[in-house]
């Protein structure tokens, strides 16, 4: 019962834009864009890949850090985060708030099996590229991290400021 509850807890973080997927699969082709799937968040929302104005490329490592580290955006811009995977082991890069992040962090660490996805993460598995397509639409300051279970408690985590 215990589980079902934390798996509940994750399914209302990330609203109904969340698949669970037992299949590594699931990244091997590129969702197609429908507007009218489109969640708001407190930190954004899945962009349009025909309104992108910028793109940004970050790196991941086995060091568990991205590179860079913190990113600038202007609010309501739409970039297409392309993210490669420098190591030896899958990385990921999540975007959320300080807050939803940690807690995400800490449910994946009790099921490590569990894998998740939705349009604001990106799993990448070690030489490939991810994207993910990201509309910036609130001010403020945010995070990106990687949730693998012991990389987000070893520092794989960056800042995205909203301006
Ligand atoms: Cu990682």
């Amino acid at each position: 019962m215990k589980y079902t509850a934390h798996i509940l807890a994750l399914t209302l973080l990330f609203a109904s834009g969340s698949v669970f997927t037992h299949e590594n699969q699931a990244h091997a082709t590129p969702k197609q864009f429908d507007a009218s799937q489109v969640e708001a968040t407190p930190f954004g929302q899945e962009g349009d890949p025909k309104k992108v104005t910028r793109t940004i490329r970050v790196s991941m490592n086995d060091r568990m850090r991205f590179e860079p580290g913190s990113l600038t955006v202007r609010k309501g811009e739409t970039v297409r985060l392309v993210v490669a995977n420098k190591g030896a082991v899958l990385h990921e890069m999540v975007l959320g708030t300080a807050q939803a992040l940690k807690e995400h962090a800490e449910l994946m660490k009790k099921h490590p099996g569990m894998e998740h996805d939705a349009p604001s993460m990106a799993h990448v598995k070690p030489g490939a590229t991810g994207e993910i397509v990201w509309q910036f639409t609130q001010a403020g300051e945010f995070q990106f991290a990687c949730l693998i279970p012991g990389h987000f408690e070893a520092g794989m985590v960056g800042k995205v400021a909203v301006k």
